[in-house]
């Protein structure tokens, strides 16, 4: 699959994800709480590229089943990322005005209800995704909701923005921050495929495989991010760049500089693409990101 290839099978994941999630997450204009439901879908619909849902259905496919029974899982995947978001931007973390090219959720809605939204969210996705799915057996179902949840908290997102957060004012090193990220950026994307995976059924090397996949291309995609934040700029990334270094932060960019970073990106992105192995043809969807995290420029 080559990269205009990619783009549209993005540009389709992106139709069926926010179908799903418009559907999942209808407006309550008339109601008290209605404030939550526009800041909400004001950060949900806001852009962004989708890619979480995009890495779940190409894991179904490459494990032989159909996206459409479970679009409400790629859903709440996309919930919790975009919660993700709304949290990290907040004053009390990265104190970022501006995401996806627009005003972040607390420069508009203010950081009570960007708080409540980010925390609505979160919880709405794991109400969505504790539904019993039509024609998923129930035991492969709460194993996937399990990797989940533990990829998004104590096991990956929450404790690598803790481990960030913690460690801003002592040293950091790559083994440190390969560790961060691995918590903040990868641990979604394993989530994403082995969900996938666990949903249809793949057995213990194909789980493997695609814990694997996630790994390294989540470290690709960090790496690169990190490039992004030195040498983008606040148009093309949709968020205000060189906001690592103006906070101080280590970054795989100032640690290693530049090039040697996008030498390193490209080295996991070979990495992610070699685990998938034990897959044929069906997981060439797959192969294609982690070239494409590797390329982009937002
Ligand atoms: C689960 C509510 C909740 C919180 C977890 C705040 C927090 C704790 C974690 C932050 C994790 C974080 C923001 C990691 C950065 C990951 C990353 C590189 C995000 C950018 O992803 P893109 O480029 O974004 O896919 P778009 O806008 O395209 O969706």
């Amino acid at each position: 699959m080559n990269e205009k290839e990619l783009q549209s099978y993005l540009a389709e994941a992106s139709r069926d994800v926010e179908q799903a999630l418009d559907r999942l997450l209808p407006m309550r204009q008339i109601s008290p709480e209605a404030a939550i439901y526009f800041a909400m879908r004001y950060s949900l619909f806001g852009g962004g590229k989708r890619l979480r849902p995009a890495l779940f259905f190409a894991a179904l496919e490459a494990c032989g089943a159909k996206r459409d029974a479970y679009l409400d899982v790629a859903a709440a995947l996309e919930m919790i990322h975009t919660a993700s978001l709304i949290h990290d931007d907040m004053p009390e973390m990265d104190d970022d005005d501006l995401r996806r090219g627009r005003p972040s959720c607390h420069k508009v809605y203010g950081p009570a209800m960007a708080l409540l939204a980010g925390d609505g969210l979160f919880i709405h996705a794991f109400a969505v995704l504790s539904r019993p799915l039509p024609g998923a057996a129930p035991e492969r179902q709460l194993a996937a909701v399990r990797e989940i949840a533990l990829r998004s908290g104590l096991g990956g997102m929450v404790a690598g923005q803790a481990a960030e957060w913690d460690n801003m004012t002592r040293p950091v090193d790559q083994g440190l921050l390969e560790y961060i990220s691995r918590g903040k950026t990868s641990a979604l994307l394993i989530a994403a495929v082995k969900a996938a995976g666990l949903l249809a059924g793949a057995d213990g090397e194909k789980l493997q495989a695609l814990d694997d996949y996630g790994l390294h291309a989540g470290l690709a995609f960090q790496i690169i991010d990190d490039v992004l934040d030195v040498e983008g700029d606040d148009a093309t990334l949709g968020k205000p760049a060189g906001s690592d270094e103006e906070r101080g932060l280590v970054t795989f960019a100032s640690l290693l500089g530049c090039d040697e970073a996008r030498r390193q990106a490209e080295a996991e992105a070979e990495a992610a693409v070699a685990a998938l192995a034990v897959f044929g043809a069906e997981a060439d969807t797959l192969r294609a990101f982690p070239p494409f995290f590797v390329s982009r420029r937002h």
